[in-house]
């Protein structure tokens, strides 16, 4: 209706989609797979809601100069967002700071927190719009504000108006700015007042609400499920205790037995950078009732394994959640939770037999795998139209509501007039993403070469090294033989290095001199061409997924712990050039070897060299000639300008012997790369690989994810219905 009536007056509804800003409230996969999960939850009829901060500076805005990256301010809020509804009756006051008395009164202890800082936490709530139900949840943000008004601001700092000014401006710059890291944290105390003033917040309003509707907070742990998204809300578990206890008055043990009824936690990364420890002086100035709860629980908790391990100490101080001066957020976050679970088979196992095996062994019970998904409404629907109607027209409209009917797709995969439908529709969209490059990169690519599409953050283990190299290694080649026979190849790079990841930015940086350089030698006649894509988003993601007919999933086995971009690659038709890693080994599952490409070292593999030192990376360098050209290549002028530049990942390689194991995997990522250019030349038997990928994708959707969920940790059946 209103796409008709904008025509009327000659207003394209699309373009006025296109003005709006991404909402950049996250890094990487971990916040994208939570706006999925809100998707789905509201598609399936599920009444859960998201809770998070409203940051003022989403993440940063990246531009590439000169090839490299800088970074900007992302005003996401600049031109208002039509979405959001300020609730400021609905707001809280959030305790940072002070000093707790304990107050006996009848031999009961009462802790009355003092000389604390209050920040007052006020919600906007967003929509979020469940498929064709008439169903909208609530993604609900929180800004901090002050909690005196301006004019007591001014009075209360007796006209000093430049005090009044700065203590707005620390109040406000809780909710200011998004933390730029992905998949590791940065121990400073703003942060952790980003952490703890989000969850108090959401756990205020949740058992406000509830007493409300209930009059009481009987059955409160049956009735409601609060899910810790990685440990960044680990802070549930203490506060969710606090309120309990200090102000709801409950005693301590009936306060457990509710809080550990009422959370669950999810990990999403093994990555040891990631796992956040806090200071215990630093925490216990910032938050002091919240340390006592913490202790206290330490306390009960390791007293309870001298009984269970009697003497062994360092399995206590594994365990325990105060260790070493440090709190440590995932062992919390366990102790705490009804359920943990990993997000794919692969990284479960590993939660379970390595990283975590003390806590597995202790709470057995606790541990469940869930499988990561992505909503097919928003990256296949909406992402691409052309091969939605396709499919739709081929096995009706019922996979936008139930996706495993996507299967009903295998009966065409022989059918050659469906399959030429395909490749129309890829290359329709193939089309579209060369003329924005052309548009955007005055770049000419060619449109029937092979979309060879590497889309995430920046980081080693993700391995956009190895990619950079295998590309070096086809230009030494086509430069000695300008006619050896390859299948054109358009190398598509995208993604943001965290701002402070020197290394990742030097990947940046080498990956755009190498697309100058290749794209300017006539030599090598636009065989291949290279671009590095700026700003990646959602809105870009929207683009280049639907176009893309490879997709590098080529993280070290074991690093990745699910990968969702492999699932939105998969179900737009795009093949798997993968290792045996997060998802893509439940990918290969659903569609067999012979749909996908899978090269490198297994997990165990990996785990096992680390087990053992490490592998010899000067080996591989010294047998292998294409590698040492490539390396030498790095600091030898190569490049024609300063040649030190590369240094720092030459040294990553050799110095620090390859953490990642790329120059281990090279070989084989090279050979399978041969093998992609080989199978592209059979475009019938390519359309019904692509054909398998799509028909099997449906297990992949969030919604798929979510009823498990749903079921098995939120226990919505018993509850709900
Ligand atoms: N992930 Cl801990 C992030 O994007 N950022 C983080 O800080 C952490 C995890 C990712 C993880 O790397 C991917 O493998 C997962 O697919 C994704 O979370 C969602 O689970």
């Amino acid at each position: 209706m209103a796409k008709e009536a904008l025509s009327e007056l000659d207003i394209d509804l699309d373009m006025i989609e296109h003005i709006e800003h991404d909402a950049g409230l996250g890094n990487g996969g971990l916040g994208r797979l939570a706006a999925c999960f809100l998707e789905s939850m509201a598609s399936l009829g599920i009444a859960g809601h998201g809770c998070g901060i409203r940051y003022k500076y989403g993440l940063f805005e990246q531009k590439i100069i000169n090839g490299f990256q800088v970074e900007l301010p992302d005003n996401w809020l600049k031109n208002g967002n039509v979405w959001e509804i300020r609730k400021s009756d609905k707001s809280v006051v959030v305790k940072f700071g002070g000093n707790i008395r304990i107050q006996t009164t009848n031999g009961k202890d009462e802790f009355i927190h003092e000389n604390y800082e209050p920040i007052l936490g006020v919600p906007y709530d967003m929509p979020v719009i469940g498929y064709k139900n008439e169903i909208v949840n609530t993604l609900r943000l929180w800004s901090a504000e002050s909690e005196k008004s301006d004019f007591d601001l001014s009075s209360f700092n007796k006209g000093d108006y430049q005090k009044a000014v700065e203590y707005k401006n620390s109040v406000e710059a809780i909710s200011q700015i998004l933390y730029p890291d992905d998949s590791s944290y940065e121990g400073k105390i703003l942060r952790l007042k980003q952490q703890y003033f989000f969850v108090s917040s959401g756990l205020q309003s949740i058992v406000r609400r509830y007493k409300k509707k209930n009059g009481s907070l009987e059955n409160f742990a049956e009735k409601i499920a609060v899910h810790i998204n990685d440990t960044h809300p680990a802070l549930c578990v203490p506060e969710l205790m606090r309120i309990l206890i200090d102000e709801e008055h409950f005693g301590w043990d009936e306060a457990w037995d509710i809080t550990t009824n009422t959370l669950s936690y999810t990990n999403h990364t093994i990555l040891p950078e990631a796992l956040e420890k806090w200071p215990i002086d630093l925490f216990k100035s910032l938050l002091p009732r919240i340390y006592m709860i913490v202790e206290e629980i330490n306390e009960r908790f390791t007293k309870s394994l001298w009984d269970k391990y009697p003497g062994n100490w360092d399995l206590i101080s594994d365990l325990a959640v105060i260790s070493n001066g440090n709190i440590k957020m995932v062992n919390l976050a366990i102790v705490g939770s009804k359920y943990v679970n990993g997000v794919a088979k692969i990284h479960t196992e590993i939660l379970k037999n390595k990283v975590m095996n003390n806590f597995y062994n202790l709470y057995p019970h606790k541990f469940n795998n869930k499988t990561n998904g992505v909503t097919h409404r928003r990256f296949l629907l909406k992402a691409n139209p052309k091969l939605s109607n396709t499919i739709s027209d081929a096995i009706g409209t019922k996979w936008i509501e139930k996706p495993t009917e996507l299967m009903k797709l295998l009966k065409f995969k022989d059918d050659q007039s469906f399959r030429e439908k395909i490749a129309i529709a890829k290359r329709y969209n193939k089309s579209i993403l060369t003329k924005y490059i052309k548009d955007e990169y005055n770049l000419v690519i060619d449109e029937t070469s092979i979309f060879d599409v590497h889309i995430k953050r920046i980081h080693a283990y993700k391995r956009q090294l190895m990619n950079v190299f295998h590309i070096m290694d086809l230009y030494n080649r086509l430069k000695e033989n300008p006619n050896l026979d390859i299948t054109p190849r358009t190398f598509i790079f995208a993604g943001k290095a965290a701002p402070g990841y020197v290394l990742a930015k030097d990947i940046i940086k080498l990956i755009n001199t190498l697309a100058f350089k290749v794209n300017n030698d006539k030599l090598i006649k636009d065989k291949i061409k290279i671009i590095f894509i700026e700003n990646y988003n959602v809105t870009l993601a929207e683009m280049l997924i639907p176009a893309a007919d490879i997709s590098e999933q080529i993280s070290t086995a074991s690093k990745e712990a699910s990968g969702t971009g492999n699932m939105k690659f998969m179900m737009n038709g795009a093949l798997t050039l993968g290792t045996l890693d997060g998802a893509n080994v439940e990918i290969k599952d659903e569609v067999g070897y012979e749909n996908m490409f899978i090269f490198g070292l297994k997990a165990d593999e990996v785990i096992h060299y680390y087990d053992n030192g490490g592998y010899n990376a000067w080996h591989v360098y010294n047998h292998d000639y294409r590698i040492k050209k490539i390396l030498n290549q790095l600091v030898d002028g190569f490049f024609e300008h300063e040649p030190e530049e590369f240094r720092l990942i030459y040294d990553s390689l050799l110095g620090h012997n390859d953490e990642f194991f790329v120059l281990k995997d090279f070989s084989s990522y090279v050979d399978t790369q041969s093998l992609v250019d080989e199978k592209y030349r059979d475009k019938q038997r390519w359309n019904k690989m692509c054909i398998n990928n799509i028909a099997h994708s449906g297990i992949f959707s969030s919604d798929r994810t979510i009823s498990e969920y749903a079921k098995q940790i939120w226990e919505i059946n018993d509850k709900w219905l």
